[in-house]
């Protein structure tokens, strides 16, 4: 297992300075994001990106993500050309030395909460999701501001693709998937690059929009839409774990003893109520999730690829992009290494 952390490029309040100080914190993840969604990443700039974080001594080779454009989503006769980049883009990586490209299949909104800065009981703030406040929520007035929303959209825009979404069931989700996994994925085998989908956050439909990655029965799917080791998943645990019938140990020690659990992602959620959690501080007594069963399956199945602490609370009067802020994220990242550690000398 490598220890990761996300970095948003240059615009990041967290620098790859402080991250290098995070104990046992060996790389980085991130991404280019000044490309508009479905054009060529040029090797330039991904080369710059390379050089920056290695000049740190941090280690870059794992990309979280190359966002998938709607037209691929929604299957629109657009969507060959905007493949085809894509294609471009992971070949562009393979040169560059990125052997996993994390990405997701979620139409329109990426991961989603209902607040962004709930106060917990210690005075730190959470991001939390109760059903009940989406439910009340109508993305199409555009004063929503979700972490995972892609704000480049205007309002019309956005009422718009969520209407054509209304034509699109979970079924037609899924021949888009696999009619874009059947191109990439072929062309990610000779680049040696492992894809890795990121699973739905929360794990059930929103807005009435159709999500599929949800749950050990669809990822298992997904996995022999195309049966490659390049075809693989982020195995997100404050993703799926919302849902209780998600056992995440269970799902590590399934898909990683298959080699396709690419990238981690390891957090802790509180669940508190039917489709209400709160994102918890990492320690399994904190939250829901055993996190000591999940880095022991995750050890047992000899996981070796890049993990991150995923999302953090802001603690000691922190501001920052939610769920991204340094102190959590790196006392997650610490105790997670903590376990691993122990984990390892017991396995001797
Ligand atoms: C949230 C992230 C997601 C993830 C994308 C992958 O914190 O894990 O936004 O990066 O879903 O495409």
């Amino acid at each position: 297992m490598q220890m990761t952390f996300r970095w948003y490029g240059d615009d990041d309040k967290v620098t790859l300075d402080q991250i290098k100080q995070i104990p046992g914190v060996t790389g980085i993840v991130s991404a280019i994001y000044d490309v508009p969604v479905g054009e060529v990443w040029p090797i330039e700039k991904i080369i710059a990106l390379k050089e920056k974080i290695e000049a740190k001594g941090l280690n870059f080779d794992t990309i979280e993500s190359v966002p998938v454009h709607e037209d691929i989503k929604r299957g629109l006769p657009t969507r060959d050309e905007l493949i085809s980049n894509y294609c471009e883009t992971l070949r562009n990586l393979s040169k560059v030395g990125i052997k996993v490209v994390c990405y997701n299949f979620m139409p329109v909104f990426d991961w989603t909460r209902s607040d962004l800065d709930f106060e917990l009981e210690d005075g730190s703030t959470a991001l939390v999701y109760r059903q009940k406040t989406v439910e009340k929520m109508d993305p199409s007035t555009g004063e929503l501001s979700l972490p995972g929303w892609d704000s480049s959209y205007t309002k019309e825009e956005l009422k718009d693709l969520l209407n054509e979404y209304k034509k699109i069931t979970e079924e037609d989700l899924w021949n888009n998937l696999e009619y874009f996994l059947k191109k990439i994925v072929p062309v990610a085998e000779l680049a040696d690059i492992k894809m890795a989908i990121h699973p739905d956050d929360p794990p059930w439909s929103i807005f009435g929009l159709p999500r599929i990655i949800t749950s050990k029965k669809n990822l298992d799917r997904l996995i022999n839409l195309v049966d490659s080791p390049s075809n693989g998943i982020t195995l997100c645990s404050g993703s799926l774990g919302p849902n209780p019938n998600n056992d995440i140990p269970d799902m590590i020690r399934y898909f990683g003893s298959k080699g396709r659990i690419h990238f981690a992602h390891t957090r802790n959620i509180k669940i508190t109520g039917d489709r209400d959690f709160e994102e918890a501080p990492h320690r399994s007594v904190d939250g829901s999730l055993d996190m000591v069963e999940i880095m022991t399956a995750y050890h047992d199945v000899g996981f070796d690829g890049p993990m991150r602490p995923d999302h953090g609370r802001m603690i000691w009067g922190e501001t920052g992009r939610p769920g991204y802020g340094l102190y959590d994220r790196a006392l997650g990242a610490t105790y997670l290494n903590g376990i691993w550690e122990t984990l390892e000398k017991q396995s001797k």
